[in-house]
């Protein structure tokens, strides 16, 4: 099921990754902001209309970023100059992707590098992206980026892009290149098939509380760098150590109107959807506390609210009900109730907050019935 909202790490580092970019290579315009990966160290960030910045990287594949295991997840393969796609395992696919499911599928965030640029710096998810064009002259072997998109989901089978289509599965926008925005890549440092060209990381607290990526990129239409050659590819690199001490928190609300034989996550998008529950009946809700990082958190704080008495938003006390520390990985459960069903549609939030170093994590989940 799919969260109602994600939590954030709220992290104080807007600034930091200013001090780590090597080099910046935009040309700025009345109109768009063209960016340059030419030769390997070539660096720029990207502002997203959606998630803060992301930070472009061009490398050479003989270096460690490029080197080691390569585990695709969308092939972009098609003869057409404009080509564009994303990563699912539905099946029939809707863009330019290979059909083969070891090109083109499903990806766990829990398999999505955490890299950091610096000692102490950010966290970052870290994808990486083969570009293959033809060697002729010059503009040949290059191709422009023209849309980047990553979504955060739990659903293995996304289709119906953009995926905002009410019959279909969602999926939350958590990372957008600007519309006006591209990026021109010269394939000829990394030439050869097979061989990755750049990555992109973007901040680690978009996707930490997802259980799959989605990630939607378009080539071929700015510039004149027209796809040609072979396949453009997206994947992560596998067997990357996480640094240390990236945190992450988790929760999750479930309902039960059956005296607990049966507990319903009930984070429903429309009220058609909640399930109906005679007034006063018994129920209980179960929270489930995750530390979804490798380190310990402290200062761990649960609340959750009901509808009593026809005053909704009453807090549950659920004191001595849970730990103050939550070590990395570890996670607990809170069963409260029976509480008597309210009258009417109800969205009860429980929120957890954790602290690690100078960090406080927190996330939120919904539980939701309709009282008759
Ligand atoms: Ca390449
Ligand atoms: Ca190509
Ligand atoms: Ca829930």
């Amino acid at each position: 099921m799919r969260k109602q909202r994600k939590g954030r790490v709220l992290l104080g580092l807007a600034l930091v990754m200013a001090l780590v970019i090597t080099q910046i290579v935009g040309v700025p315009s009345a109109l768009a902001t063209e960016y340059h990966l030419d030769t390997w160290g070539d660096t720029a960030v990207l502002t997203g209309a959606v998630g803060g910045d992301a930070v472009f990287e061009f490398f050479n594949q003989d270096d460690p970023t490029g080197s080691g295991v390569f585990d695709p997840f969308v092939r972009i393969n098609t003869n057409k100059k404009t080509e564009k796609g994303y990563n699912t395992s539905y099946r029939k696919l809707q863009f330019d992707e290979n059909s083969s499911p070891i090109y083109t599928k499903d990806y766990l965030v829990a398999n999505v590098p955490v890299v950091q640029l610096e000692e102490n710096g950010p966290y970052y998810y870290e994808f990486q992206c083969d570009v293959n064009q033809s060697n002729r002259a010059a503009p040949a072997f290059y191709i422009s980026l023209d849309k980047l998109e990553i979504y955060g989901t739990d659903n293995a089978l996304m289709h119906l892009y953009p995926f905002n289509d009410a019959t279909g599965p969602s999926a939350d926008l958590v990372w957008q290149m600007k519309l006006d925005d591209w990026v021109r890549v010269n394939s000829l440092p990394n030439a050869g098939s097979g061989r990755r060209d750049f990555r992109v990381l973007i901040p680690y607290d978009l996707l930490d509380n997802y259980t799959y990526v989605v990630l939607y990129s378009q080539f071929g239409a700015n510039g004149g760098y027209v796809n040609n050659g072979g396949y453009e590819e997206w994947g992560c690199r596998v067997g990357v150590e996480p640094p240390p001490g990236v945190p992450g928190i988790d929760i999750m609300k479930y309902v039960s109107i059956d005296n607990q034989v049966t507990w319903l996550d009930a984070n429903y998008a429309t009220r058609a959807e909640y399930v109906p529950v005679p007034r006063a009946t018994p129920i209980y809700f179960k929270i489930v506390v995750t530390n979804t990082g490798n380190v310990e958190l402290t200062g761990i704080q649960v609340t959750d609210v009901w509808v009593n008495e026809g005053v909704d938003s009453t807090p549950i006390d659920l004191t001595g009900l849970y730990p103050s520390t939550l070590a990395g990985g570890g996670s607990f459960e809170i069963i409260v109730g029976p509480l008597p069903a309210g009258y009417c549609y109800h969205t009860n939030t429980a929120t957890v907050t954790g602290v690690y170093s100078d960090q406080t994590l927190t996330d939120i989940d919904v539980a939701k019935y309709h009282g008759t």
